[in-house]
């Protein structure tokens, strides 16, 4: 007659097979364990740190786990337990191979950090592109970027490929984390204080990012969209950039709330609202906050204000309008 560990084994088999599957569709769907492919010098160090501490826990797990079920099966309790087994006490070799070993492999992590970190940390010298200074604004909820020439983006950032692009991380309200893993590591944009920052992009394309800490209702909606570009193209967006400030700023930072076109989301609808042809009703607002609402413009120019108010008031008056 079968034990009951024996009835039991096929069950066992079964549900272990199930949390596998379960287990490897989901890494699977998830791009597996490997971080975003690097496109910058200080992603790729924070890749290959990652890679190393991803190796030696692995192989510790891997060793750990094997011994666990080696030891179960082998040394599991078959009938009545009468005998407590043999203790080891006072093995000398075997404590300091269990010492050192960790020490060993502690050690070797930390030098690889150690010889890794300057490059994560420390800016390079410009290059003969020059280096791009831009200062990024968290708010709840969105991103601005303000350029070397003054133009400004929201949510949006374009930079030059093979440049150094380098960033004062500033926040208006709450604590924000600036993160676009393929470009860098993440940063936090902390009141009263300044953060930086540095990408050095090595292929053009659009790399994604978003707010990593947790700031209020709509931290969801912080995208960071970067746009690498080559230097003529960038240039380019610098000029549209300024024609297209109050559009930008509707789009990135009322709309949040307010809805596609103004038409009413989580904030009142602002399509045809009269508030929205007041210029200084819309600046007490905007800049202050009120109620529910954010001090969304908080630290803005007298210029990204006439923006607004000057976009609003062309195009909010009778009704919605379109992205
Ligand atoms: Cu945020």
């Amino acid at each position: 007659m079968p034990t009951l560990v024996g009835r039991k084994r096929p069950v066992f088999c079964l549900v272990a097979a199930a949390a596998l599957t379960l287990a490897g569709s989901a890494l699977a769907g998830n791009g597996g364990f490997a971080p975003l492919p690097p496109h910058s010098p200080n992603a790729e160090r924070i890749t290959t740190a990652y890679w190393v501490v991803m190796g030696f826990t692995a192989a510790i797990f891997v060793v750990v786990e094997a011994a666990l079920v080696i030891f179960i099966l082998r040394y599991r309790h078959r009938g009545p337990r009468m005998l407590e087994g043999d203790q080891v006490h006072g093995h000398t070799r075997l404590e300091l191979i269990w010492t050192v070993i960790p020490v060993v492999i502690l050690a070797a992590i930390g030098t690889v950090i150690f010889y890794e970190l300057p490059g994560i940390k420390n800016t390079p010298p410009a290059s003969a592109a020059g280096r791009e200074n831009i200062r990024v604004d968290a708010h709840q909820f969105y991103w601005q970027f303000t350029y070397p020439d003054g133009a400004i983006s929201i949510n949006e950032l374009h930079i030059p490929v093979h440049g150094v692009s380098y960033f004062d991380v500033h926040s208006q309200d709450v604590i924000h984390s600036f993160w676009v893993p393929e470009l860098g590591g993440k940063i936090d944009a902390i009141p009263g204080r300044t953060n930086h920052i540095w990408y050095e992009p090595d292929a053009a394309g659009t790399y994604d990012g978003r707010c990593a800490e947790l700031c209020g209702l709509y931290h969801a909606k912080m995208p960071i969209r970067v746009v690498v570009e080559d230097e003529g193209a960038y240039k380019q967006f610098l000029v549209a950039a300024r024609a297209q400030l109050g559009k930008a700023e509707f789009q990135g930072v009322c709309q949040t709330c307010h809805g596609i076109g103004g038409k009413g989301g989580y904030g009142p609808p602002l399509a045809g609202n009269p508030l929205t042809q007041q210029p200084q009703g819309i600046e007490t607002i905007v800049r202050n906050g009120r109620g529910k609402m954010p001090p969304v413009g908080r630290g803005w120019t007298n210029a990204q204000m006439t923006a607004l108010t000057t976009y609003l008031k062309k195009n909010l008056k009778g009704g919605a309008v379109g992205g």
